[in-house]
């Protein structure tokens, strides 16, 4: 598996307005599709429940209202920079109507030309997790919760990775939300999603498929209304909306 570039590397290569996208696999990629299904340019948002999916749609496309649990699959086409693509938000937690796995098996199968993969670190917020679950008596967020979460990302992995094919997907981005929350911690977040477990669970499909991981933050907001790093700022959240989209749009642009 080729060494992950580094978030100071990807920032400096978006500046320079290089592509961080191994071309030679995106190429094979690109000459697997036929073109109507291109001209669809569906993109999949899949993550736990709370990580911040349809923020982080809400935030490329403005205005959108969003409810705060996702209940059932939807689609949200717009123009970004002047280029269509839809996204199809999914829910994070298998309500009583809404049978997950299969419905993420269909999606595969109609086709998709990406996946969006969103986690933040375990500060992912779910109604169902108790406030003395969450924080210490002195209202800081307890470590053992982060971990819980970050295995839970780790496992829900299971779900739809197996289910790739080479010629399905074109690419993965890893999404870090919630940068604003975890800040403080740069070096081991990145450490921790471009190293340690969670990247070995890509090696099976690295040689076919583009698998990037990229911090962002779709939106500053106290993690369950009580504090935030204190030290991530609107510059910040901004650039990294600026990195994302520059490489998405490097990876839907055809050559
Ligand atoms: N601090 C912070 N909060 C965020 C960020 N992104 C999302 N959130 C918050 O996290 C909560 C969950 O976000 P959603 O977008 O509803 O999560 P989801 O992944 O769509 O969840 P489901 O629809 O249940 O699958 C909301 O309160 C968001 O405002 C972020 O970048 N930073
Ligand atoms: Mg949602």
């Amino acid at each position: 598996m080729t060494e992950p570039l580094s978030w100071g590397a990807i920032f400096s290569a978006a500046k320079a307005g290089h592509a961080i996208i191994d071309e030679k696999k995106r190429n094979v990629f690109i000459k697997k599709l036929n073109l109507l299904f291109r001209s669809n340019r569906k993109i999949v948002v899949f993550g736990l429940s709370g990580a911040g999916k349809s923020q982080f749609i809400n935030c490329l496309k403005k205005n959108l209202i969003i409810a705060e649990r996702t209940d059932t699959t939807e689609k949200i086409k717009f123009e970004l920079d002047k280029f269509p693509i839809q996204f199809i938000d999914t829910p994070g937690q298998a309500g009583r109507h809404y049978p997950r796995k299969e419905e993420l098996t269909k999606i595969l199968k109609n086709g998709v030309e990406g996946i969006v993969n969103v986690i933040s670190y375990g500060y992912e917020e779910n109604p169902e997790f108790s406030f003395d679950d969450i924080f210490t008596p002195t209202k800081e967020v307890k470590e053992s919760f982060l971990k819980l979460n970050r295995k839970a990302e780790v496992e829900r992995l299971a779900e739809w990775l197996p289910l790739i094919h080479p010629n399905d997907i074109g690419w993965i981005i890893n999404l870090v939300n919630k940068a604003d929350l975890w800040w403080d911690n740069l070096d081991d977040v990145q450490k921790y999603y471009n190293k340690e477990d969670y990247n070995d669970a890509f090696k099976q499909i690295d040689n076919y498929t583009n698998v990037v991981t990229l911090p962002f933050c779709a939106i500053i907001k106290p993690y369950y209304d009580t504090k935030t790093s204190g030290k991530f700022g609107e510059i910040q959240k901004e650039q990294m909306h600026n990195h994302f989209t520059h490489q998405l749009l490097n990876l839907l642009k055809e050559d």
